[in-house]
């Protein structure tokens, strides 16, 4: 199957990818609606809110501070890593991702729209001050804002919350304009994120989709690569090389 997408996508010229929490799994991290869950007996529609966060902060902030300890332990893996080789194989390059585990940047990768933003960073939940504290934040005494004195939370967009609107204006801009799109580890449930491959596809874009099972987006894409992306990616961009090398 790689083969015949890479020679679909011999002559694209300008590429616009969208991850999910799957192309972090084989770096160790869960994803949110795998069978490994991301937390147990809660769902990230229960906790990732604002209604959550004022009703019982402490468990928001256990949640919160459980993932960044474990991002802390893990490392890209391979599909991030042919991201970063990718973007010298096109013209254009833009890489969006829903993941707030900052893993692309660490692979390397330059141009990176975070949609849902970054688990590293905090910001008051009054006045949106930034508040990136060093230390962790302690969920039985959430330190409160120097300026109003609000909740510190951390700076990922919760559902029910837009997304900042230079970011997804110009992740539509670009699926928009791209050749070739690629879908990579996410369930394509979350909007407005799940929209912009099917922006991509109505403005003629080829659409690919690497994913370990199928998905809603699976029967709009013009090739689905049944795979795993850290398998999956390094051998198109291998492949990728060899045609563009003739
Ligand atoms: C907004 C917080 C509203 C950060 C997250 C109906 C239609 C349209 C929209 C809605 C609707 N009903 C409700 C909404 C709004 C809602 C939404 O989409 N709800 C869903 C449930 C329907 N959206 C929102 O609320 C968004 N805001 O719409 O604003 C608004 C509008 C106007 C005015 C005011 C307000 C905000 C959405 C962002 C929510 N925040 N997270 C954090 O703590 O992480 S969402 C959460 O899901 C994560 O950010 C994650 O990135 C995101 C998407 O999940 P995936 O990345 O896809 O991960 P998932 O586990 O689901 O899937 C993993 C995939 O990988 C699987 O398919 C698996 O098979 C695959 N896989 C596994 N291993 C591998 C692999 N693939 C390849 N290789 C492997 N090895
Ligand atoms: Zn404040």
């Amino acid at each position: 199957m790689v083969d015949e997408v890479v020679q679909a996508i011999a002559n694209c010229r300008r590429c616009v990818v969208l991850t999910g929490a799957g192309i972090s799994a084989e770096s160790g991290v869960p994803t949110f609606r795998g069978k490994e869950g991301l937390w147990g007996k809660f769902k990230a529609e229960e906790l990732a809110t604002m209604h959550a966060f004022v009703a019982n902060p402490k468990i928001v902030w256990e949640w919160y501070n459980w993932r960044r300890q474990l991002l802390s332990e893990v490392n890209p893996n391979p599909g991030h890593y042919a991201l970063k080789e990718m973007e010298e194989l096109f013209d254009r390059f833009v890489l969006i991702t829903q993941n707030v585990d900052g893993l692309h940047a660490a692979a390397g990768s330059s141009q990176i729209l975070e949609l849902h933003g970054n688990i590293t960073k905090n910001k008051c939940i009054d006045c949106n001050r930034p508040f990136d504290m060093a230390d962790d934040i302690d969920p039985a005494a959430i330190p409160a804002c120097e300026h109003c004195g609000g909740k510190i939370r951390p700076d990922v967009v919760w559902f029910g919350e837009m997304l900042d609107s230079e970011t997804i204006d110009s992740a539509f801009a670009e699926s928009e304009r791209a050749d070739l799109f690629f879908s990579i580890g996410t369930s394509a449930l979350i909007h407005p994120a799940a929209s912009l491959p099917v922006a991509a596809k109505r403005s003629g874009a080829t659409l690919v989709e690497i994913n370990t099972e199928p998905t809603p987006l699976t029967g709009l894409a013009d090739y689905f690569v049944e795979a795993c992306s850290g398998e999956a990616l390094p051998r198109i961009v291998e492949q990728l090389r060899l045609v563009r090398s003739h």
